[in-house]
């Protein structure tokens, strides 16, 4: 659940990058944690081993302004992609408010894309989470590789539920601010209404996301306005 300290005015959520191994989670904590600037976020803390697979988790703290009077405060996680370090991912899990599932777009990725969903179906039954409860969105990464599918044959694939989906280029950084306002949106909206009827004033275009925001790649996206004072 999102978190709100009424004494010290914060509101935090944890947003985890989960998906395969190798599908680019840790190069869009990398590309975020270069382009905000340095007093809107913490350190990057990457355990990763020597060929930079991510052995527990990536974390970046951002700060991105205030919500009626309370400071909005973000913690992005990665999870280790590969299969054997279920034990992690479930670890990182505990306490999410919003999910990035970053496929990868490659046709031969298709088999470790659908084992890692199912992956993170089952390991949010575990905890109890109800998957239709929960923000995510899909993120379709490595789109300037050639030969990715189409994005209308990954979602027949991988998004039977219909969650919103965005394109990404994570090297370049293309797409990945699209889909981070997109997670804050999905995960700050319904939480602040319910919980504590202070309705979000100004969302700096958030809103101007559409569901299904295959965003154009040609589009290169600058320092993000995350503010959502
Ligand atoms: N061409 C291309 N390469 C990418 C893209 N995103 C990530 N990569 C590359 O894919 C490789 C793996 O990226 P990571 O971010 O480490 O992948 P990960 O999902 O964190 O992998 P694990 O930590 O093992 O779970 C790296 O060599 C990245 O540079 C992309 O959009 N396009
Ligand atoms: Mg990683």
């Amino acid at each position: 659940m999102v978190s709100i300290n009424y004494s010290s005015r914060e509101v935090c959520c944890k947003i985890v990058y989960y998906g395969p191994g190798l599908s680019g989670k840790t190069t869009n904590l990398q590309y975020v944690h270069s382009k905000v600037p340095g007093n809107t976020r913490g350190e990057l803390i990457s355990l990763a081993t020597e060929a930079d697979r991510t052995l527990y988790f990536d974390f970046l703290p951002i700060n991105i302004g205030t919500i009626n009077g309370f400071a909005a405060k973000f913690q992005l996680y990665t999870v280790p992609g590969q299969v054997y370090y279920n034990a992690t991912r479930k670890l990182v899990l505990r306490g999410v408010d919003g999910i990035v599932f970053v496929a990868d777009s490659q046709p031969d990725k298709m088999d470790e894309n659908i084992e890692s969903l199912v992956n993170l179906e089952e390991n949010l039954v575990e905890y109890g989470y109800d998957v239709n409860d929960l923000p995510v969105v899909i993120q379709y990464n490595k789109r300037d590789l050639p030969g990715v599918m189409p994005v209308q044959d990954l979602n027949a694939r991988l998004n039977r539920r219909g969650w919103p989906t965005f394109e990404s280029s994570a090297t370049v950084g293309n797409g990945v601010f699209g889909t981070l306002k997109l997670i804050i949106k999905l995960e700050s909206k319904p939480t602040f209404e319910l919980n504590i009827s202070l309705p979000i004033k100004n969302t700096n275009n958030i809103d101007n996301i559409p569901k299904t925001a295959e965003n154009n790649l040609n589009t290169n996206e600058s320092v993000p306005k995350l503010s959502i004072t």
